[in-house]
């Protein structure tokens, strides 16, 4: 705890003291107190307020498999660029779960003030938060979850299970609406073990049990289209003839699997005759919807930068910060069959989601 050094009252009333010196735009440079228990620590706004030095920030990033990930990195990247205050620290993980842990503890040897994670896989993480928690640096997690720790103020992302959730209740009202009742699928998991694999195969499993969908064969492409195209390959041998459905966990494996269903003479999408469902939405992504290559294409909205950079303002001004923010994630079709559907999310609540015929101006408008 070596950084926290300032009472929670003090702190407050420099905070207040700031605000009244018409102390800039949002906290990041006030005294203030953190939201999680009333003491002002000099990384929150101390010394590095008073001497107008940056924010240091460590963002341990998961790698560069995916255009998610790309755009996730240029939104964090802007958040916190120099001309906003801050000194980014980014290190690309390239999906190595050892090297992630090991920059999270330089970003504690660095002394940086706030360490932000995409967590590659979503266990294993309490030891290396409690180092954190130990050298007084706040983290904030983005995108994918940690389930064995809650050492972080705070968590930006996806409800990955609705997610996979939105891909069976669409794909079960698809296939009524089309008079298909024999689907045979194969799954092309996202990086395993992370908590995006593990919602979207989850919440497309509930649906295909409850079903009775065939569930041919589900298998890791590790969200790059290169490991996309590898497992269609194969399974376009190993399962000829014997599958409707293809769900790749996100964009990048869509783009890989249609290369190989091509090369293997399967047609797919809204004319052919596998129904082809993907995840993130992605500029590139809603494109092949539009053209009717995918079917449907469920949003994971990667642009968190922003939304850390106002948890790092409202941390610093002493403010409350919400544990959990979700993300708004659109769902997005080929075809104008279905209006909407309603289903039970996660949180067992009933939901209805409009169904987003994509044009020019949606596909232009992702990232
Ligand atoms: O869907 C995929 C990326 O963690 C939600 O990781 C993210 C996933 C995203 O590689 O494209």
């Amino acid at each position: 705890m070596k950084k926290r050094f300032l009472a929670g009252l003090f702190a407050t009333l420099m905070a207040a003291s700031m605000v009244a010196c018409g102390g800039s735009d949002g906290g990041a440079d006030t005294g203030a107190a953190p939201a999680d228990g009333g003491e002002a620590t000099e990384a929150d706004g101390g010394d590095a307020a008073a001497s107008g030095e940056k924010i240091t920030v460590g963002f341990a990033q998961v790698g560069h498999e995916s255009d998610w990930r790309t755009a996730s990195t240029k939104s964090v990247q802007d958040a916190f660029s120099e001309a906003n205050g801050y000194d980014l620290q980014f290190v690309d993980c390239d999906n190595d779960s050892k090297a992630q842990i090991d920059a999270v503890r330089q970003f504690v040897q660095n002394d940086v003030d706030y360490i932000v994670i995409d967590p590659i896989v979503s266990t294993g993480w309490d030891t290396v938060l409690t180092e954190c928690e130990d050298a007084g640096i706040p983290v904030i997690v983005i995108d994918r979850t940690i389930e064995d720790s809650d050492k972080y103020i705070s968590w930006v992302g996806s409800e990955f299970m609705n997610e996979g959730l939105a891909s069976g209740a669409w794909l079960k009202a698809y296939a009524e609406a089309k008079g298909i009742d024999d689907l045979n699928v194969l799954v092309i998991e996202g990086s395993n073990g992370s908590s995006a694999q593990i919602g979207r195969t989850d919440g497309f499993k509930k649906y295909a049990d409850e079903e009775g969908w065939t569930i041919l064969d589900s298998q890791d492409g590790n969200f790059t289209q290169e490991g996309g195209q590898q497992v269609m390959e194969s399974y376009c041998k190993s399962y000829a003839g014997k599958f409707n459905v293809v769900v790749c966990q996100n964009d990048n494996e869509a783009f890989g699997a249609m290369d190989a269903m091509k090369a293997a003479g399967v047609s797919y999408g809204v004319d052919g005759d596998v129904i082809l469902i993907s995840f993130d939405a992605c500029k590139a992504g809603l494109e092949y919807v539009q053209s009717g290559d995918i079917n449907a294409d469920f949003m994971c909205y990667p642009l968190q930068g922003s939304y850390c950079a106002d948890i790092i303002k409202a941390h610093e001004s002493g403010e409350t910060v919400a544990k959990e923010t979700f993300m708004t994630e659109p769902w997005y079709v080929a075809e104008d069959i279905l209006p909407s559907i309603t289903y039970t999310n996660n949180a067992g609540e009933e939901v209805t989601e409009d169904l987003i015929v994509v044009t020019d101006a949606a596909s232009q408008a992702s990232y």
